[in-house]
Parts: C-alpha cells; sequence; structure tokens
C-alpha cells in the first residue's frame, strides 16, 4: 500500500513558503515575491515521490490581521494547519525563535509538524549549527528539523524522505499526473498579482487585487482578459504609467509566466478598475475569490 496526504506549509510572511512548493513540484504554480504577505489563499501542489503522494497547500503567513482581508488570509493559515496530516513549519535560518514560540501557542491542535530552516545559504555554517541548536530545546515538539536553501538546491528529499515517513497508508487522493486542483483562472490571477508585486512599489500591490474576467482557451492563442482592481483612482494612474508603460510591462511579466505553463501563445489584456474599500467589502471579496 502506498501513502499519501495533506501537508501544510506554515510560516511567517515571507519564509519561503510558496518558493518552497514551487521548487518541490518543479513548475511554478504559487506567487513569490520578495514583499511580505503577498500570498492571499490557500493553493495545492499534488507531489508524486516514489510510489507516495504528498498534497502540498501552500498558505498565507501568519501576521497580525487587522483589515478583513488580513483576516481571512490569517484564517486561511489555520484552517490548513487544522485539515493537514502534518505541518511543515518554515522559519528562514536568520530568524529568532520567538516566531516559531508564537506558531507553537496557535498550534494548539498539537499538529504534528516538521521544522525546515530555510534559506540557509543567508548565514554561515557556524550560525546555523547554533540555531539548530537552539531549536533542539523544542524537540521534543517537532517530529524531524530540515535545513534547507532553494537557492543552494539543498534539503529537498531529505524533506520528502521525512514527510513520507509521518503519512498514513493511503490510496492516492488525486490523480498522480496532475499537478494541482487548482483552477487555471486562479493561478494566472497569481501570475498577474505576482507580476505588479515586482513592478509596482509601496502599499499599492496591497490595495490590489484581480479579477479573471474572460479565459477563450479554444483558439491557438489563448486569450485572457482580467481587470486590476485597486482602491484609489491615483493608483490607477500609477498601474497605467506614463503612456500605458507601467501596465505594459505587468502585462508582458504575466504574459511570460502563463505562456510557459500553458505552453502556448497568449493575448493578455489588462484592465484597470477602482473600487473603493474593496478590502473590507466581504461581498466583493467574496467576488475576488476569498470565500469564508
Ligand atoms: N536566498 C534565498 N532566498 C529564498 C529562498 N527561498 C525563498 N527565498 C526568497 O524569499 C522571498 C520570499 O519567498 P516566498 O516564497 O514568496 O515566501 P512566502 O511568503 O513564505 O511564500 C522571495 O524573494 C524568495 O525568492 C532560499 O532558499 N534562499
Ligand atoms: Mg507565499
Amino acid at each position: 500500500m502506498n501513502k499519501a496526504g495533506f501537508v501544510a506549509l506554515i510560516g511567517r510572511p515571507n519564509a519561503g513558503k510558496s518558493t518552497l512548493m514551487n521548487w518541490i513540484l518543479g513548475e511554478k504554480i504559487a506567487l513569490v515575491s520578495q514583499k511580505a504577505n503577498a500570498t492571499r489563499r490557500r493553493s495545492n501542489a499534488i507531489v508524486m515521490h516514489k510510489e507516495d503522494q504528498i498534497i502540498f497547500v501552500d498558505t498565507p503567513g501568519l501576521h497580525q490581521a487587522e483589515k478583513l482581508l488580513n483576516q481571512y488570509m490569517l484564517e486561511e493559515a489555520l484552517k490548513a494547519i487544522g485539515d493537514c496530516d502534518i505541518v511543515v513549519y518554515l522559519a528562514p535560518a536568520s530568524d529568532k525563535l520567538s516566531y516559531y514560540e508564537k506558531f507553537l501557542e496557535i498550534n494548539n491542535q498539537q499538529r504534528k509538524h516538521i521544522i525546515v530552516l530555510s534559506k540557509i545559504d543567508q548565514i554561515s555554517q557556524a550560525d546555523l549549527l547554533k540555531k539548530i541548536g537552539e531549536y533542539n530545546q523544542y524537540s521534543d515538539q517537532f517530529e524531524a528539523l530540515i535545513p534547507m536553501s532553494v537557492t543552494k538546491n539543498v534539503g529537498k528529499n531529505d524533506l520528502l524522505d521525512t514527510i513520507v515517513k509521518h503519512l498514513d497508508e493511503s490510496p492516492y487522493l488525486y490523480n498522480p499526473e496532475d499537478l494541482t486542483t487548482e483552477k487555471m483562472r486562479d493561478i494566472y490571477k497569481e501570475f498577474i498579482r505576482e507580476a505588479i508585486f515586482d513592478n509596482i512599489s509601496d502599499e499599492i500591490p496591497y490595495e490590489s487585487d484581480v479579477l479573471i474576467d474572460k479565459i477563450d482557451e479554444e483558439s491557438p492563442v489563448e486569450h485572457i482578459r482580467a481587470t486590476i482592481i485597486v482602491e484609489k483612482e491615483s493608483q490607477k494612474g500609477i498601474i497605467i504609467g506614463k503612456g500605458g508603460s507601467a501596465i505594459k510591462r505587468i502585462g508582458k511579466n504575466a504574459r511570460e509566466k502563463i505562456e510557459r505553463l500553458a505552453s502556448k501563445p497568449v493575448y493578455l489584456e489588462l484592465f484597470v478598475s477602482v473600487k473603493k474599500g474593496w478590502t473590507t467589502d466581504k461581498k466583493f471579496l467574496s467576488d475576488l475569490g476569498y470565500e469564508w
């Protein structure tokens, strides 16, 4: 009998959760940003490791939640903990232990967890050993501690083997050929959001979102029409840019990522629309796919 199960990727914003999921999948499906709090909802990747099936669930980071949108994001992470078989808690290797201690408080259902010390390429070997020693005072709480670096290609197999060890025997939960259960439109939306994070500074990426209006997959050139939602008229101007320069850049970046995944040429048409107060509007948030 094979094993199969759900693994929630949990950690504070910017820990490297979405990067880890894309890396293990070997295909880019999740939004990655240098800026914190870019991931807004759960998404998943179906990974076959030898004969076993691991479903990774990427989540928004654990963070302070003031706005309604942020509360939604935090709840997404908590639900993922509740619904999984085992948690992978990601901590950048340079992080203070207090973040992990906070996670232990949050994880009051006592879900089993593995610690991944991420971005070990950013610290010295001596500091890494010291950090491992600090975490080891909690060794009765976690199943394993795995140092990892996506940039240096360290830790992947160790993590997959360790996860499988802790999963139960089960028939496959999804078709082993599938990469994800996400809808294409949701992945495309994330690529456009990522392009906004990459091209527009300050708070605008946090006050914007994307509605996919239409996808025409039938034609040889896939036609996608999407609207970028912003809070204020002034933000609309910045997203468009001088002579349309900014929106052209956003469109080009997003289109290239979509084409890579869709393996065909894409015509991406972008519009911008102002919707004041959307981050606190429950009805509109649900139109954007953030449903409680
Ligand atoms: N140097 C280094 N940077 C990383 C590594 N993993 C992720 N990052 C970077 O950390 C930032 C945050 O990554 P992201 O996956 O969006 O974090 P998330 O918020 O936890 O999903 C991005 O700029 C990534 O490129 C790593 O192993 N090494
Ligand atoms: Mg993320």
